[in-house]
């Protein structure tokens, strides 16, 4: 199911590659599987077994799975390099980078969107947008600086460990990011708040960001708001909160 999902929302091309690959890990186990039952209901049947056909089978299909793993695995690499080089490009134009992490669902793709001016691209931006659509760019007036706001998968719990593999190299990107803004859902009830917070929290450390400076965002106060003191709330929605945020981020930055 957590496949299926995954599936649904990759939208860049390394996203869809890595969904690719984690399905053809997960079909090979199954071959198995769906070999074993064939040959149980063939023997209830009373026909004649041979093991050796069907085994060869599977073999050929499992050498074709993990060829085209590999196959796979030399398309992320290639893209891997170009995201380096991108993030030296932003660099060397002193572009620092906000990542948007947070629980799946909470709002992150929608602040991206409504927070950044996408209709105001300049030339740089567009050769990062069109490479990867999960960056905007926010202009902060009072420090005369423009950051890049990167847009991340949701954080969910109980990840099966090949995505959470698949995936670490995609969220490699928060590691790098110079700021964090940990969105939350603030109209769940507090437990679920909790727990959220927790969930993202210790991803966050599995991906060595934790350290990393951090704002804590609670969005959907148009909602309901059981967020409680320590966060900034918003709402990517109907833009409350949003000059509060942006001078948020222009504090932390200039820190
Ligand atoms: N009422 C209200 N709805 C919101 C707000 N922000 C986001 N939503 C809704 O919440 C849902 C999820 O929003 P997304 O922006 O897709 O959430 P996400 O964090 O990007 O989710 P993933 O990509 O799955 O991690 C959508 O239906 C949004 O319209 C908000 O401030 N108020
Ligand atoms: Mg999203």
């Amino acid at each position: 199911m957590i496949l299926r999902i995954f599936e649904k929302h990759a939208s860049t091309t390394e996203a869809k590659l890595q969904v690719k690959r984690a399905r053809l890990k997960y079909d090979i186990p199954k071959l198995y599987r769906r070999a074993s039952t064939t040959l149980f209901e063939r023997e209830r049947g009373g026909g004649v077994v041979q093991r050796g056909a069907g085994e060869t089978g599977i073999e050929a299909e499992k050498r074709h799975i993990l060829r085209e793993i590999k196959i796979i695995d030399a398309k992320i690499d290639r893209l891997k390099i170009l995201r380096g080089n991108q993030r030296a490009a932003r660099r060397r134009q002193n572009l620092l980078t906000v990542a948007l992490v947070g629980y799946t669902n909470s709002g992150k793709s929608t602040l991206l969107k409504n927070l950044t001016s996408k209709k105001n691209v300049f030339v740089a931006d567009k050769l990062f947008a069109t490479l990867d659509p999960r960056l905007g760019s926010l202009w902060l007036p009072k420090i005369q600086k423009k950051v890049l706001l990167a847009d991340t998968i949701g954080f969910i719990e109980k990840l099966p460990p090949d995505l959470i593999a698949a995936f670490r190299a995609t969220l490699e990107e928060v590691r790098e990011a110079d700021l964090l803004l940990h969105i939350f859902d603030a109209s769940d009830d507090r437990k679920e708040i909790r727990r959220k917070q927790k969930v993202v929290k210790e991803i966050l450390i599995d991906l060595k960001a934790d350290r990393n400076p951090q704002i804590l965002v609670a969005n959907k106060i148009d909602l309901a708001d059981h967020a409680g003191e320590n966060s900034i709330k918003i709402s990517a929605v109907t833009g409350a909160g949003f000059a509060k945020l942006r001078a948020e981020i222009e504090k932390k930055i200039s820190q």
